[in-house]
This record gives structure tokens, C-alpha cells and sequence, in this order.
């Protein structure tokens, strides 16, 4: 091919503080063994590894009110943002690798220190909106959200090591597609900010292309910016995707997990992907770990423009025979 159709920059975040469940910071290195790479380049992207960020130990770091692991946190997080900042200066999509959802902190002020504004997909069973004071959890993968929205900037208390986060999105650049289990907080929050959500019974009452199309009116109605993907295995259901921190029954089919990076791919303002919470060590078995990786996979393959149709080489034509 003379020209790649799609520049992707991966970079893995093996980083597990977020949540309390062992295992998910080896997702980077399962989804890369199921050959996504391979995969990215046989359909035509180029690629580069960046390999995986270095995450320091913070070891005295005692928890903050309810907030666990903040340092630790707030350090991995300004490891990725950095990480993420320089794929995006040297021209590629950005796609990291999780690594828990806390991530998304790094990912997105990444992104966002590159580009002039951006819309936020977040495909998720969970808000991950909790602030400090709403978590019922402490576990700042609940949080992400919280700390980025220019809106909910006054109701977020100092906590060390996350007080340098400046929020970088408005509540109105955001879509959740995939919703099902949100805490009282983070439901007031949604509510009062009127934040666009696509919860289960959404997308069951209108159907997954219905809920695509307006969630890109949405996100055009006021110009078009790249878009940043946040994408949580377990926004597609435990019967296809068990091996992860908490899975939540009733969840998007795989076909209708697939078809949101479809239409995302489609907009050609796909700019940085986050692809997390696969976590090898909540598989009961073998096969619930492959399911769940190459879903995982699947899910980063359709956002760079995998078709289900199938799909030729421009200058394809059928043998004759001679
Ligand atoms: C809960 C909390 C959460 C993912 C669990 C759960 C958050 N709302 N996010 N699993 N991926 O702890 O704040
Ligand atoms: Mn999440
Ligand atoms: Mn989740
Ligand atoms: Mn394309």
C-alpha cells in the first residue's frame, strides 16, 4: 500500500491502583499477545509501539478521606499524560492499553494538551464519575471523570497528588453509551450537569444505530473536534466479556459494542482510544479470558476501520484464467 490509512501509537499502561483487584495491569501485554498489532497493520494502519509507560511506587500512600491510592495515581497518571501528549505531537491516534479506567485522567489530559478541544465518547456499565466526596468506593477508576469536567471543578476538594489535574473538557463534550449501574452522586451529577447518556434502557429503546447517529449530532451540533474513545470492556456484556474487575449483567451485545467503533471510525475524528479494564484474573476459565481479550481487540480493530462487509485492496481485481 502506498500510504497507511490509519496512524496508530499504542502505548500500554500496566496499572492496577485505581481498583483493588489484581491483574488488570497485565491487559497491555495479553491484548498485544493476541496480535493486535498484526492485526492493525494487516488492515492496512501503520503503527508504532511505544511499548509500556514505567509506573513508579509511591510507598506511603495512605488514603485521603475516602480516595485511595491518590499519589500513586496522580503520579501513573501524569507518566500516561505525558506519554500520550508526545504520540499526539508525533501525528498518531492515540491508543492505550489499560490498565484500569483511572487512566482515562492521563489519557484525556494527553489528548487534550494536544488538540484546541475535544468530544468524549465513554462507552462504560459505569459512570466513573464519583468526586472524592460522592465515591461510596474510594477507587478513583469510579472517579476519572470528576477530576477532567470544567463543571464539577468547584466540587472537587484538594486531595495530594491529584490537585495539578486541570479540567480540560466541558460537560456538554461528553456522550456514555452503555450505562446500567450508577451510584446516587454520580446520577445527580449526570442530571444536573445534563450530561448526554445513553444507559442500557437507551440503547434497548432505540436501538444502537439510533443511539450512534444522535450521539454524533450530538457531538457535531457544536463543530466538529476529535474525538476521544473511553472504552470499558465491561460496557459489553459478562456472557462475552466475564474477565473483568466487575461486570454488571444486561450489558451491550458484542455486536452492538462493535458497531459504536464502526460509526466512530466512520466519523474520521477518531483521535485517541482508551481500551480498558480486561483483567486475565477474573476469567473463571480459558476461554472466558479469550472471549473477553479478543472482544478487546475486536473493539480497537473496528475503530480503525475493520468492516464486518469484508473488505479489498483499491487495486484488487479476480485472477483470470490463462
Ligand atoms: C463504583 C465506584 C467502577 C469500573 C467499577 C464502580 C466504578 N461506581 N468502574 N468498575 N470500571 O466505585 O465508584
Ligand atoms: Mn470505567
Ligand atoms: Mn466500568
Ligand atoms: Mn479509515
Amino acid at each position: 500500500r502506498a500510504r497507511a490509512l490509519h496512524s496508530v501509537g499504542l502505548v500500554g499502561a500496566p496499572f492496577s491502583k485505581g481498583q483493588p483487584r489484581d491483574g488488570v495491569e497485565k491487559g497491555p501485554d495479553l491484548i498485544r499477545g493476541a496480535g493486535l498489532v498484526e492485526k492493525l497493520r494487516g488492515q492496512g494502519c501503520a503503527v508504532k509501539d511505544y511499548g509500556n509507560v514505567d509506573f513508579d511506587d509511591v510507598s506511603d500512600d495512605s488514603p485521603v478521606g475516602k480516595v485511595r491510592r491518590p499519589r500513586t495515581v496522580g503520579l501513573a497518571n501524569q507518566r500516561l499524560a505525558d506519554a500520550v501528549k508526545a504520540i499526539k505531537e508525533d501525528g498518531y491516534v492515540s491508543v492505550m492499553l489499560g490498565g484500569d479506567h483511572s487512566l482515562a485522567i492521563g489519557s484525556i489530559l494527553g489528548h487534550a494538551a494536544s488538540q484546541k478541544g475535544l468530544s468524549v465518547v465513554w462507552v462504560d456499565a459505569h459512570a466513573d464519575i464519583n468526586t472524592p466526596l460522592t465515591t461510596p468506593t474510594g477507587n478513583i477508576h469510579g472517579q476519572p471523570l470528576s477530576y477532567l469536567i470544567k463543571e464539577l471543578h468547584c466540587k472537587i476538594p484538594a486531595v495530594p497528588g491529584l490537585s495539578w489535574i486541570k479540567p480540560c473538557v466541558s460537560a456538554d463534550d461528553i456522550v456514555y453509551i452503555g450505562l446500567r449501574d450508577l451510584d446516587p452522586g454520580e446520577h445527580y451529577i449526570l442530571k444536573s450537569l445534563g450530561i448526554k447518556a445513553y444507559s442500557m434502557t437507551e440503547v434497548d429503546r432505540l436501538g444502537i444505530a439510533k443511539v450512534m447517529e444522535e450521539t454524533c449530532e450530538h457531538m457535531f451540533s457544536r463543530g466538529k473536534k476529535p474525538i476521544h474513545l473511553s472504552y470499558d470492556i465491561d460496557a459489553i456484556d459478562p456472557t462475552v466479556t466475564p474477565a473483568t474487575g466487575t461486570p454488571v449483567v444486561g450489558g451491550l451485545t458484542y455486536r452492538e459494542g462493535i458497531y459504536i467503533t464502526e460509526v466512530i471510525h466512520q466519523t474520521g475524528l477518531l483521535s485517541a482510544l482508551d481500551m480498558v479494564e480486561v483483567n486475565p484474573k477474573r476469567g473463571k476459565t480459558d476461554d472466558e479470558i479469550k472471549s473477553t481479550v479478543d472482544t478487546a481487540v475486536d473493539v480497537v480493530l473496528g475503530c480503525f476501520g475493520r468492516t464486518r462487509e469484508g473488505s479489498h485492496p483499491p487495486n484488487y481485481s479476480v485472477p483470470q484464467p490463462s
